[in-house]
């Protein structure tokens, strides 16, 4: 029987000699290609943190030594060994393991994550907590270089230096966020890498010298006096240090035994938090893994053996993402105030088509949304055009910058959120599910959403053009293989457009990636002999009052559709529209979207489907709605409250 097979939990582990962990460590890293190459999932970032999890639990007494891992999506080898080894094949599906962690999913999770930088400051506040109950157990963040570069992280950093807190942060570092990382901090982290080497040079070069014949003291000493000084402006943690840290590094990340006596050396440090420097690769021990890091930070299903990645077999229309990206090349080319901005995700964006061709105007600025956004609106301040590519549930960090920085002071910026909707395997932490909601109450906000990839170029373009804040939010994944070959057109703000006028009782007005499903619903209905009009929206703010006033007056039965939450989304914001105007009780109005829950993980067009959000979800709705009004005809019963 193999190792990892009789590893029920980090105790089974911590019963193995110190020199079986290598042998560990190896067959768990064969077990994550398996279930990946089968499944795909966070690949890259899970192989490179196989002997730092192996490590971790072998050192420390988890669960009682907390141990907090920052995003959580390179925590395979954790999963593992904490209990969910067989279910590792459900990673990411309906049902099965989370991608991330979950607090109700396992003890060991003892923090839940999925957004970056936030390892350092929950770590903080529970070993506050156990100093204020006298507990005696260890607490530990692992936190990647790229997340320890955002914000939020720098903040616990202060704080944790300050209060002088025992604290052991344990820093994955592989030069790499999901793109190469970026900013100061990695050049720091580098320079640190290059002192060791130095450092190392200077010991072996003053041996050598120290050797000549009759001068080789003098000599030794001279030298050392002058490296000594060079020395100590790159000293490995002398920042840290000066930020109240004790620094242990450099380690080799794939060396378990080196780490686990790394991490005993922390144990000791008791008058301050302590920060361990282990040196990792992404996708360590899969060749195909290791020479592209890039693309394998998280994968599909691959060869196991040569790393291919399996195509689908039918040719797919581009992405929303890949036609963003090439339309605001394009808009790019023609003004060259517009100016490109991603936070530490170029090519999830499809930013890195405009860093590539316009490198002077475009930045990767980190996971640092809220920068992002401020950055953005200095540079507003000064006739730019920046637009901001985030993914919505990213966008959610930045919500204080849109209100006071960008809004209030109604500035150019353009936000265009990508997976506006349900995200799929990567479940509730990546929804895109509360932007509506979020965006609609500010002030001076412009809010559209396309149909398909061809009216997201007609989009961005109309915002280029509007003067004000603008936001836009398309799904996750591909389009509907609709015409972008045409030159982007600049829609009148505010208007929406009716695709299909039934001049019947019944009207569906759809808002965004809603709009197909919605025609296609119409189509199934009037097979049973019922037309239904169907408006697409493509303003939540301003909305089309002369539209949706028209239908409240004309038609029975008014249905919205909305990928995303109910609570204060479009369909509320129609509900609050004919309110106003009181028409409230002159039409029925049923709101589709995402009810007041945490939507799982799991394949998206399953969860759209759960929520009655796919044509034949709104086909029925619409169906059984006018039941309900066919039976209020007759008398038969009151109104249904929807
Ligand atoms: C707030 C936020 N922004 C962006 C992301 C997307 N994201 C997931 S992992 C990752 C890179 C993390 O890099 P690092 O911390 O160095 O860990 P590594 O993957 O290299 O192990 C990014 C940008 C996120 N999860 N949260």
């Amino acid at each position: 029987m193999s190792l990892i097979q009789q590893i029920n939990s980090p105790a089974d582990l911590r019963r193995l000699r110190p020199e079986q962990l290598r042998e560990v460590a190896d067959e768990i890293r064969q077990y994550i290609i398996d279930v990946c190459a089968r499944i795909g999932g966070h690949t890259g970032a899970s192989l490179g943190a196989v002997e730092l999890a192996v490590a971790l639990h072998y050192a420390f007494e988890t669960p009682k030594d907390r141990l907090v891992w920052d995003v959580g999506h390179q925590a395979y080898a954790h999963k593992i060994l904490t209990g969910r080894r067989d279910e590792l094949p459900t990673i990411k599906q309906y049902d099965g393991l989370s991608g991330f962690l979950k607090r109700d999913e396992s003890e060991y999770d003892t923090f839940g994550a999925g957004h970056a930088s936030t390892s350092l400051s929950a770590a903080l506040g529970m070993a506050i907590a156990r100093d204020r109950r006298g507990e005696d157990h260890h607490v530990v963040a692992l936190i990647g270089d790229a997340s320890l570069a955002g914000g939020m992280a720098m903040e616990a950093v202060n704080q944790a230096g300050h209060l002088k807190t025992r604290l052991i942060v344990v820093l994955n570092d592989n030069e790499m966020s999901i793109a190469p990382a970026v900013g100061a901090l990695t050049g720091y982290l580098n320079r640190i890498r290059e002192a060791h080497g130095y450092h190392r040079f200077k010991d072996e070069v003053g041996e050598a010298l120290r050797s000549v014949p009759s001068v080789g003291e003098r000599l030794h000493h001279a030298a050392k006096t002058f490296k000594d000084a060079i020395a100590a402006a790159v000293l490995p943690g002398a920042l840290v240090n000066e930020l109240g840290f004790k620094y242990i590094g450099y380690v080799d990340g794939h060396d378990p035994q080196s780490l686990v006596r790394a991490l005993r050396e922390a144990q000791q440090v008791k008058d301050s938090p302590v920060i361990v420097h282990c040196l990792t690769t992404k996708g360590k021990g899969f060749p195909a893994g290791e020479r592209n890091y890039y693309a394998w930070h998280a994968t599909g299903p691959f060869d196991p053996q040569t790393g291919e990645m399996v195509k689908s077999a039918k040719p797919q229309p581009p992405t929303y993402t890949a036609v963003f990206g090439k339309t605001l090349c394009e808009l790019m080319e023609r003004d060259e105030r517009v100016v490109a901005l991603t936070a530490a995700m170029p090519d999830g964006t499809g930013v890195d088509q405009a860093l590539k061709k316009f490198p002077g105007r475009s930045f990767d600025v980190g996971i640092a949304e809220q920068h992002c956004v401020t950055f953005a609106a200095g540079m507003a301040t000064e006739g730019l055009k920046p637009v901001c590519a985030i993914y919505s549930t990213f966008l959610q960090r930045a919500f204080d910058q849109i209100v006071h920085d960008v809004c209030l002071q109604n500035l150019d910026v353009k936000f265009c959120l990508d997976r506006g909707g349900i995200a799929g395997g990567d479940g509730p932490t990546h929804h895109g599910l509360l932007d509506i909601a979020y965006l609609r109450a500010v002030p001076n906000i412009v809010l559209m959403a396309p149909k398909d990839e061809g009216e997201l170029r007609d989009m961005l373009a109309t915002m280029l053009e509007h003067e004000g804040p603008a936001a836009m939010r398309y799904p996750r994944g591909n389009g509907v293989g609709a015409d972008i070959s045409r030159e982007p057109r600049r829609l009148e703000i505010g208007k929406a457009e009716i695709l299909r006028d039934a001049g019947t009782d019944v009207a569906i007005v759809a808002y965004g990636s809603m709009v197909h499903p919605s025609l296609q619903a119409a189509e199934q209905l009037s097979k049973d002999g019922v037309e239904a009009t169907v408006v697409n929206a493509r303003f939540a703010k301003p909305l089309d009052a002369g539209v949706l006033l028209a239908l409240a007056r004309t038609k029975r039965l008014v249905v919205t559709v909305e990928e995303a939450y109910l609570a204060g989304g479009f369909g509320s914001a129609v509900l609050e529209l004919l309110e106003e105007n009181g028409l409230q009780d002159k039409v029925r109005v049923v709101s589709m979207g995402v009810p007041d829950r945490w939507v799982t993980h799991g394949d998206a067009k399953l969860l759209l489907a759960k929520y009655g959000l796919d044509s034949d979800g709104i086909y029925t709705r619409v169906k059984e709605e006018i039941d309900v009004l066919e039976d209020r005809r007759a008398g038969a019963r009151p109104l249904a409250r929807s």
